[in-house]
């Protein structure tokens, strides 16, 4: 196969339209607003650190101008990129109580709908960790203006999905069903570039995430009973694992994706459904997971089978290599 690494993500998207020979270039279209919105979030987020100089959010900075939250800041780049695009009927964001409208022109003739998570892992902004923006894509349902129906898809509906880390650098990483890839934003040239061609998940891993403080509050005894597991000595299947959980969930399953883990955020006494919402977080993360080769369920049933019934819906998640998925699971029955 033709290595194509360095190109831009561009020009990438182009090349793979091509596999398509009907695709008419919107969704090519609206991959590259995602990512030019990203740039502009990433520029904001990359100025972080320099609150104390700049102002405190909801203060004044120096030259008098308003500080915006970053998450609410991110939530309007997106929303402002998504609708100058014109390739998105209707959009809905973890940061919005409903629905998001664009024009009636595009509302009627655009054909996709954007999910979107705009600043996840938020509260790890002031230390300076990873954060991200996550992205699900889907054709619409319904003809003339877009309903509820459009927006409240089961995840194996998805035609694209995909995150965009704020890390030590800045990495793009996306699927549209046929593999994933990511994508490193070269600063000195604005470009996202092709760094990570055609990404596999291990099989097996060696790094669990949870937030194990949490562990007297969690539902299952499964779920304990497979974290001693993973601490437990056995050189043969080379336990114990590393524990390793940012609080981010781009950050936590980024660097697992690639090095091979499982990430799990379970039901709890505060959080029944867990935490993670299943629109804007738990299907693209399961969408590119899969695709990268791994696993993603609730404990019982796959994420992307799971029927949407509101917004805002959570649902509880076990993500990553297949194998510690799949052992993960035993646990629970
Ligand atoms: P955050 O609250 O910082 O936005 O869904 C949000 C999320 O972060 C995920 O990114 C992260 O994995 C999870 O919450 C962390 O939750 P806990 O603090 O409960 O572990």
């Amino acid at each position: 196969m033709q290595d194509l690494r360095g190109i831009t993500y561009d020009e990438f998207v182009i090349l793979k339209q091509k596999d398509f020979p009907e695709a008419e270039g919107d969704l090519s279209k609206l991959l590259r607003d995602i990512g030019l919105a990203a740039k502009v979030i990433n520029r904001e987020v990359n100025k972080a650190g320099l609150v104390d100089i700049l102002g405190m959010t909801g203060t004044r900075n120096v030259q008098g101008e308003e500080v915006q939250k970053l998450d609410e800041y991110a939530n309007e780049q997106m929303i402002k990129y998504l609708r100058a695009g014109g390739q998105c009927c209707v959009m809905a964001s973890e940061e919005e109580e409903d629905f998001i409208h664009v024009d009636d022109e595009h509302a009627v003739d655009a054909k996709y709908v954007v999910l979107f998570d705009p600043l996840d892992g938020s509260s790890n902004i002031d230390v300076n960790a990873s954060i991200g923006t996550i992205f699900s894509i889907y054709e619409r349902v319904t003809t003339g203006i877009p309903t509820i129906e459009d927006v409240l898809q089961p995840g194996n509906q998805q035609v694209a999905a995909g995150y965009v880390i704020y890390g030590s650098s800045t990495i793009l990483v996306y699927t549209s069903g046929n593999g994933v890839n990511g994508f490193t934003l070269d600063p000195t040239i604005g470009e996202y570039c092709l760094s990570h061609p055609n990404i596999k998940t291990p099989e097996n891993g060696k790094i669990y995430s949870i937030n194990e403080g949490e562990s007297n509050n969690w539902t299952q005894q499964g779920v304990r009973d497979y974290i001693h597991y993973c601490k437990e000595i056995n050189s043969d299947e080379k336990r114990p694992y590393s524990s390793r959980y940012i609080g981010s969930m781009v950050a936590d399953l980024h660097r697992n994706l690639i090095k091979g883990g499982i990430f799990i955020y379970p039901a709890t006494q505060k959080a029944p459904n867990g935490k993670l919402r299943l629109l804007y977080e738990c299907n693209p993360m399961a969408f590119l997971v899969e695709q990268a080769g791994g696993l993603a369920n609730n404990g019982f049933v796959r994420i992307l089978e799971a029927k949407p019934t509101e917004l805002h819906q959570r649902i509880p998640i076990f993500i990553g290599s297949k194998n510690m998925v799949l052992t993960a699971n035993s646990f629970l029955k």
